[in-house]
């Protein structure tokens, strides 16, 4: 398959810096390799453009919402990007850079296919509005958003209305939710797969719930948003929020390896990794190691 690799330099999204070197970074460590075989050609399309926004003016767009203005644009761009790979039959994979891209990608996808599911792998559910919102910050309410939930400026991106249905949206990994954004979940029925539940039930059991509701359900297509910190803590130094009673290494590599492995997934965003807040260069390595695994898959 022919991959569109495309990178968004974002990290106006978590505001915490560093983000926005994750795409320069892991193509120096090879991600194009990593994703490329005998099956795939990966065209490295280069990076979303993000201009530079001093911090001072975060607040310069909207009162709560941070960098609004200039995440919308970046967003945008990023949508038409993701579209235009699909009509051109290319899987487009989208590294970040914090998780505010999920807005853009999702919008993009969404309206190349008529009905597409969404697999968010995170701690976070990433779901909140800007009134639920604890800190403002956009990479917090990509999902909101892609519901139709939140400020219009991000749920009429790239087009008018809800991307995505409440029933096609499937949570994994989550273990920090905000008041907020479990009454929104519990509001709109989405299906949800805690650590709590994972560890009381099995990872293997959520797995292969979500893949037999997606092969009975109605839809044409897969997104699949793929948070680093779904890991645990003691794996990601380097990202920005790293979360305890996380997903061990082969935990993360059993979930890629039945998703991507079912065939079912039409585009996936890779995010969260800051160099800046790496260790030892610990957390690179694991998402290299993890790139690779994927490259097999896709
Ligand atoms: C919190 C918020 C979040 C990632 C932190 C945190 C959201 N729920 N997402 N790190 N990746 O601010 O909305
Ligand atoms: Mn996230
Ligand atoms: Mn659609
Ligand atoms: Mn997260």
């Amino acid at each position: 398959m022919d991959i569109n690799l495309i990178g968004v330099p974002v990290q106006y999204g978590c505001d915490k810096d560093g983000s926005q070197e994750g795409p320069g970074r892991l193509r120096e460590l090879g991600i194009k390799e990593a994703l490329e075989n005998n099956r795939n050609t990966v065209y490295d399309m280069g990076n979303i453009f993000v201009p530079n926004i001093l911090p001072d003016l975060k607040y310069k767009w909207h009162k709560k919402m941070k960098y609004l203005n200039p995440l919308v644009e970046i967003n945008k761009n990023l949508a038409h990007m993701v579209y235009c790979s699909l009509s051109a039959n290319c899987f487009p994979f989208v590294v970040g850079g914090d998780h505010s891209l999920g807005i853009g990608s999702i919008a993009g996808a969404s309206k190349y296919f008529d009905e597409m599911a969404v697999i968010w792998v995170d701690a976070h559910g990433d779901i909140n509005d800007l009134e639920t919102s604890p800190s403002g910050n956009i990479h917090g309410m990509p999902l909101a958003a892609s519901l139709g939930v939140g400020h219009s400026s991000i749920t009429n991106l790239y087009y008018e209305g809800r991307k995505i249905k409440p029933e096609n949206v499937y949570i994994l990994g989550a273990r920090d939710l905000d008041p907020g954004e479990i009454r929104l979940i519990e509001k709109l029925n989405i299906n949800l797969y805690t650590i709590d539940y994972i560890n009381s039930n099995s990872l293997d059991g959520a797995v292969k719930e979500i893949l037999s509701k997606l092969k009975t359900s109605n839809v044409d297509s897969v997104h699949l948003s793929f948070d680093i910190d779904v890991f645990d803590e003691s794996l990601v130094p380097g990202t920005g929020t790293p979360v305890k009673d996380g997903l061990s290494f082969d935990e993360g590599r059993y979930v890629l390896d039945e998703f991507m492995g079912s065939k079912l997934i039409t585009s996936m965003d890779f995010v969260e990794l800051n160099p800046a807040l790496d260790q030892d260069n610990k957390t690179e390595i694991l998402c290299m190691d993890i790139l690779r695994f994927i490259g097999e898959l896709l």
